[in-house]
């Protein structure tokens, strides 16, 4: 009775038939549990960005040098159109601490193909990084990171371009994959033609690729809604798990990087495909909440949890 009771509540993990069979146990009994739907978890308090993209908000954090961030000079000059509208943006603006702003504004071969910057100190220096979906018209987008030297805001660092026109990129995450204090940077690219998990770790000035890992979407082409990927340390081992659709968004896959590499650790099939997903932001229990486009909600669980 009670086995029937659980497996109505559960949709049970898939056999990773590539994977190695001692792989496969160590890392059985991740699940996905039906909850109810968490709509406080997605709501967005923060401002409208001003003069911004009718979707975008400003950015902002507590502490550091930079307080605020978002897009401005909304533009039609790159007709891509996948996230939600063909509005781009043409510059990004920052406050300082010192309550200055200041402003990058792209060349006209260029767009901040995105609607709200990411703000982290990524490399623990104390400065915070501005993260950045920034798209070339000829070669499509790259993550590029911008903050202030000597009171001027400046690109700091950034990826290649995927290297072709509208080809563009979601960020998955900001957080410390790796373990050791930092915060890397997880991406998916092309997540509508066959998508490429990527780790991007920001240290010396450098942003260089950790891993990357293919099999993986955290967009619908057109959509507005960008969070289609959450981490959290679920099972309590002390490194992030990062929940993020497969391919066809049919499945939820748990990636962790672990030994210098992304590691799948389940995937789990669902009966819609991803709408979005969010981490609680309880520290005493981590969760991640994943909500479908049929409105049915899970919760992603482990055995040990
Ligand atoms: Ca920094
Ligand atoms: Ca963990």
């Amino acid at each position: 009775m009670l086995k029937s009771v659980l497996c109505a509540a559960m949709i049970c993990a898939a056999p990773l038939l590539f994977a190695p069979q001692a792989s496969a146990q160590q890392h059985a009994g991740w699940r996905l549990q039906k909850t109810a739907p968490r709509p406080d978890l997605f709501a967005d308090s923060r401002p409208a960005a001003p003069n911004g993209l009718s979707d975008g908000r400003v950015a902002t954090r507590a502490t550091g040098d930079i307080r605020a961030a978002w897009y401005a000079e909304p533009t039609r000059r790159y007709r891509h159109g996948v996230i939600g509208d063909d509005i781009e943006a043409g510059a990004l603006m920052v406050r300082t601490a010192t309550g200055a702003e200041l402003r990058v504004s792209l060349p006209q071969s260029e767009v901040f193909e995105d609607v709200t910057p990411r703000l982290a100190d990524l490399d623990g220096d104390g400065q915070v990084e501005v993260i950045t979906i920034r798209s070339s018209s000829r070669r499509g987008a790259a993550v590029t990171i911008y903050g202030l030297r000597r009171g001027a805001l400046l690109q700091k660092a950034t990826t290649p371009f995927i290297g072709r026109s509208y080809r563009w990129l979601n960020i998955a995450a900001i957080a410390d994959f790796v373990g050791r204090g930092g915060k890397q940077i997880a991406y998916v690219q092309t997540p509508h033609i066959g998508g490429t998990l990527k780790l991007w770790s920001y240290t010396g000035g450098v942003l260089s690729q950790l891993d990357t890992l293919a099999g993986f979407s955290n967009h619908a082409i057109g959509a507005r809604e960008l969070r289609l990927a959450a981490a959290a340390d679920l099972d309590g081992d002390g490194l992030l798990e990062l929940a993020i659709p497969s391919r066809n968004r049919r499945s939820v896959k748990i990636v962790r990087f672990e030994g210098g590499a992304w590691r799948l650790l389940a995937r789990l099939p669902v009966r819609s495909s991803v709408r979005r997903m969010a981490a609680s932001a309880s520290a005493a229990e981590p969760q991640i909440f994943i909500e479908l486009r049929n409105g049915d909600a899970y919760r992603v669980r482990h055995a040990s949890k």
